[in-house]
């Protein structure tokens, strides 16, 4: 890869942005090989351009981030495949099967014809995000593969082109998203088209590996792609004739987009064309935000990927999170996290000032599997009581839920450990200035307290104690000295998946 001059001008006339662009999270606890791991430790020139003002950002995510829960959708060419190839379960995520069975380019589009969701109903799917109290969804519209789901002109691997399969799901799902009021968002592979051989990594040029033998990295590898091999000429013909025409196709046709989930890898494009992926959709949907996934322009919000940060995080954010272990459908992953896991997981992330992007992977026919719907309608119920604590709160004024760090043991890169703790957790409400209503303390238990729960450093005056699982709203007791408030409960938890505390809290003592 000659990329050398350019980004070293780019980092020459960058330099600040990459000094206060986006701040790569410490390594702590990043995988081998993640993108974040690549630039922390300098395996990849940072180099982004300059953020744009911090209130424009500010103003464009509000009702964004108000929505705090939704749906993210892995649905594709590998659907069909269901995680498995002769017969036999690949290694790792569904939507990777082309990667892991090595397969050359024409027998995946040759499987690909198999891709026929005659049943598939959009309607179905957004009730099913609906019952779930989910905001907003966000599917795939190209994967890494390449395959379109959508009608596109700059490309031979559209669902359409190379299936029976004629309508455009993509069109469907937005209008009964907007139908329903849900927020509607799209998913980008920007970085990564195995289709267009622009990437040593299983475009059927890959002289490292047999065809179609199962393949894992090395433990600690990046699965990413080689950008050592990287094909720049290549990759900038892919950039400009397809990359940046798809994205305008999906900007234009597609009706008021609430969120781009762009999947990149640092170093592989420019800020050049960064830019102009950013310049276009400012134009073309100034409403939408989009991720730090671009990676040359810093975005609107920092995506985690199966992972909460520890503490409460400065930045604009969103974790996505698989429901079992894969992206894709992968019909023999049945590793699924339970209902609780799930519910305690929104509450973290709303906790630390996060979205939560949790993910379904519908089978080739275009069904949700039952055992997303089931939790899916769980966590619907818990909302329906609960979503006062959810939905446009913000992260808590304490931490010290969070956990700790051990005074004594280290990690492997010799940073203290931090030992989580998951009593309880606090999402807020701050007063709205001028209507007197008081600002909101919504604690979240976990572990319901014997007796009383205790809580300090509250600052203000606490007016009103209620449990949102209580109908009736009936106050409870509850004494404040000073910055310490103790509340007296009940013998049992109202609610297995976790009970909320409310307290009014007038903004002076
Ligand atoms: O490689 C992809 C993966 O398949 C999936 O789409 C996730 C979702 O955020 N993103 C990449 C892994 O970081």
């Amino acid at each position: 890869m000659n990329r050398g001059p350019r980004v070293v001008a780019w980092i020459v006339s960058f330099l600040p942005a990459v000094l206060w662009g986006e701040q790569a999270p410490a390594t702590k606890g990043l995988e081998g090989g993640s993108p974040e791991l690549m630039v922390a430790t300098g395996q990849v020139a940072k180099v982004v351009a300059p953020a744009e003002p911090q209130a424009e950002i500010a103003a464009r995510v509000k009702a964004w981030q108000a929505a705090r829960f939704g749906m993210f959708i892995h649905w594709g060419a590998y659907s069909p495949l269901a995680g498995e190839w002769n017969g036999q379960p690949i290694p790792r995520n569904g939507e990777w099967i082309q990667y892991h069975a090595n397969i050359p380019n024409d027998e995946y589009a040759a499987a690909a014809k198999a891709f026929n969701p005659v049943k598939f109903s959009a309607a179905d799917w957004v009730a099913v995000a609906r019952a779930a109290g989910m905001k907003y969804i966000v599917i795939t519209a190209k994967h890494h593969d390449g395959f379109a789901l959508f009608p596109s002109r700059y490309s031979d691997f559209t669902l359409q082109k190379v299936t029976p399969f004629q309508r455009d799901p993509i069109k469907e799902l937005a209008d009964a998203c907007r139908a329903a009021g849900l927020g509607f968002g799209l998913y980008y592979s920007n970085d990564l088209d195995w289709h267009r051989s622009m990437w040593n990594n299983n475009n059927g040029e890959d002289l490292r590996r047999p065809p179609n033998r199962f393949y894992e990295p090395a433990p600690g590898k990046s699965m990413g792609p080689d950008l050592a091999r990287q094909d720049t000429a290549k990759f900038d013909d892919y950039y400009r004739t397809q990359a940046i025409p798809q994205v305008r196709e999906l900007l234009t046709n597609y009706g008021p987009l609430i969120s781009l989930f762009f999947d990149g890898k640092p170093g592989a494009s420019t800020v050049e064309q960064g830019l102009a992926m950013r310049t276009m959709i400012r134009e073309l949907q100034p409403k939408a935000v989009f991720n730090n996934r671009l990676r040359s322009v810093p975005g609107d919000y920092f995506s985690y990927e199966q992972r909460v940060p520890p503490a409460a995080d400065t930045q604009i954010w969103e974790g996505c999170m698989t429901m079992n272990g894969t992206w894709g459908f992968k019909r023999c992953d049945t590793n699924w996290k339970s209902t609780a896991q799930l519910v305690f997981t929104l509450v973290d992330i709303v906790s630390k000032g996060g979205n939560f992007l949790l993910n379904i992977g519908p089978t080739g026919e275009g069904f949700i599997p039952e055992a997303s719907v089931t939790r899916l309608k769980e966590m619907g119920a818990w909302l329906k009581v609960n979503g006062e604590a959810i939905y446009g709160a913000q992260r808590t004024v304490f931490g010290a839920e969070f956990g700790a760090e051990d005074p004594v043991r280290k990690d492997k890169a010799g940073k203290p450990v931090f030992t989580v703790q998951r009593d309880w957790r606090c999402t807020t409400k701050p007063p709205s200035t001028g209507s007197g209503q008081a600002g909101k303390l919504y604690i979240h238990l976990f572990n319901w307290p014997a007796g009383a729960m205790e809580l300090k450093g509250v600052a203000g005056k606490v007016t009103k104690a209620v449990l949102l699982a209580d109908p009736d709203r009936k106050p409870l007791p509850f004494q404040q000295e000073g910055r310490t408030v103790s509340v007296p409960l009940p013998a049992h938890a109202p609610d297995a998946l976790g009970s909320v505390l409310c307290l009014d809290v007038a903004d002076s003592q």
